[in-house]
């Protein structure tokens, strides 16, 4: 009889190549050891401390998966695995790492000049300097393709005008990539550097949910940009999507990552936890609810390792990554919410991560594409018909 390993049910383990797990192992022992002590009270107060750019940097984490210009240049399972590890420990965290690698240091690679790339990105891989995306804007978030920035021609650059809204890193950032129209109304992407005259990034306040990671707005009033800042290689909706893609398949991974931590201290809860004198494990309805725990991660886990291994391959087709972020990050929320309940009164204490990575999920679920708009994505690859308007 083969033995059954519950927290690894596929032997998922044997799937990786050795090169992978010791990513992974490096990833996993960094994020207990450094991340893990300080996350509750980084969300209790609402901190982000930009030193963790800096330590993921020197282990080479940040944007793992790119070649050359001080990169490690691992596959995306790797990349995936780290997702993984991270949000293990918050939300928050994966997504400083997800910025950073997917949505600044990928756009200057794949879209970016030489001078650009020499210039920026071997200090984004060092975390020297901390990036930040600006896509959404106050009254465009599904919808990107009307936004209302603006970049005018003038002479030697441009001119950026408008705003930006709900920017991870934005408050603390050196680097802003920042997507504004032209004057043909051509999307295009622009780097601009902190203490150009007319940008700020205010903090927004009073957030519920992913406290550890910072986010903000930014501010462009006139910002002179020049010419060489603009990204010469890519046009249209195109450019911020293709970033997109990397970023959601890695919280597609990170979702997961939350979902164990939530799903094994559930488990300990429930076998430690005493009530009718027997543990809470020993009922059939808190059986159920671990069993159904274990499925949906790991076949979801499964998948991610298919879609990531087709990636590496070159063949993932893209409405598969929206299948995944979406099915990840709704069963990530269900598992943090029955993990919740099973904790009982003790499970709304910041004593436990479960209510943490509860609320963390909530913004996972709709950052990077609400789970509808990425349901609306997989209708029309299934049915060629576009039902967003
Ligand atoms: P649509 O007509 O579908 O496409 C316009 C052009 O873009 C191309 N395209 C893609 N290219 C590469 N990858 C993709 N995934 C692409 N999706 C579309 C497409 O081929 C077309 O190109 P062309 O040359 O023919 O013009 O555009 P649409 O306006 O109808 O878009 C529809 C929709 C809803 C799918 C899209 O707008 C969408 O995905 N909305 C969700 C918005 C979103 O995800 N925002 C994310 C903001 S960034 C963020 O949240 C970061 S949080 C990070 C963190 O903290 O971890
Ligand atoms: P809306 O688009 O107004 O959607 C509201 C509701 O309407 C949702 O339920 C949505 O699914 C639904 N809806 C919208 N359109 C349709 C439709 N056609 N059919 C059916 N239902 C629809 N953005 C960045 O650019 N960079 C970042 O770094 C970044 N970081 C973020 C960090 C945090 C903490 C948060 C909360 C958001 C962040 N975002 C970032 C923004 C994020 O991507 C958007 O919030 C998200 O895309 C949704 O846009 P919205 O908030 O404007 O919601």
């Amino acid at each position: 009889n083969a033995p059954f390993d519950w927290k690894d049910p596929f032997l998922m383990e044997e799937m990786l190549t050795e090169e992978e797990r010791m990513i992974r192992d490096a990833a996993r022992q960094y994020c207990q050891e450094k991340l893990l002590p300080r996350v509750r009270d980084a969300y209790r107060n609402e901190q982000t401390d930009p030193e963790i750019f800096r330590e993921m940097g020197a282990l080479g984490l940040l944007g793992p998966a790119l070649d050359g210009y001080g990169c490690t240049g691992t596959n995306y399972v790797s990349y995936g695995l780290v997702a993984r590890e991270v949000e293990r420990v918050d939300s928050g965290y994966r997504s400083m790492f997800s910025v950073q690698s997917s949505l600044v240091m990928h756009p200057i690679h794949a879209f970016g000049s030489e001078e650009q790339k020499q210039k920026y990105l071997p200090k984004l891989a060092s975390g020297e300097f901390i990036g930040c995306f600006g896509l959404t804007e106050p009254d465009h978030g599904s919808d990107p393709g009307g936004m209302v920035t603006r970049a005018r021609s003038v002479e030697g650059g441009y001119s950026l005008s408008g705003a930006k809204n709900w920017i991870s890193n934005s408050p603390i950032a050196d680097v802003f990539i920042v997507w504004a129209k032209d004057d043909e109304g051509i999307i295009r992407g622009f780097i601009l550097d902190k203490g150009m005259k007319g940008l700020s990034a205010p903090k927004i306040e009073g957030k519920l949910a992913l406290r550890a990671s910072i986010t903000g707005e930014i501010v462009m009033d006139e910002v002179f940009v020049p010419e060489e800042n603009m990204l010469p290689h890519v046009q249209g909706l195109k450019g911020p999507f293709s970033c997109l893609n990397s970023a959601r398949l890695g919280i597609a991974w990170g979702a997961l990552g939350a979902a164990e931590t939530c799903w094994h201290a559930a488990h300990q809860y429930v076998m430690d936890r005493k009530q009718f004198g027997r543990p809470l494990a020993a009922n059939q309805l808190i059986q159920k609810k671990l069993a159904v725990m274990q499925t949906e991660i790991s076949l979801a886990l499964l998948g991610c390792l298919q879609a990531t291994r087709l990636k590496d391959e070159g063949k993932l087709g893209i409405p598969l990554i929206s299948l995944l972020k979406r099915n990840s990050c709704l069963k990530a929320l269900d598992v943090a919410r029955e993990a919740r309940d099973m904790l009982g009164g003790n499970g709304i204490s910041d004593e436990y991560p479960v209510m943490r990575h509860m609320q963390n999920l909530e913004v996972v679920n709709t950052y990077e594409g609400t789970q509808d708009i990425h349901a609306l994505i997989l209708g029309r690859a299934q049915t060629g018909i576009q039902a967003f308007f």
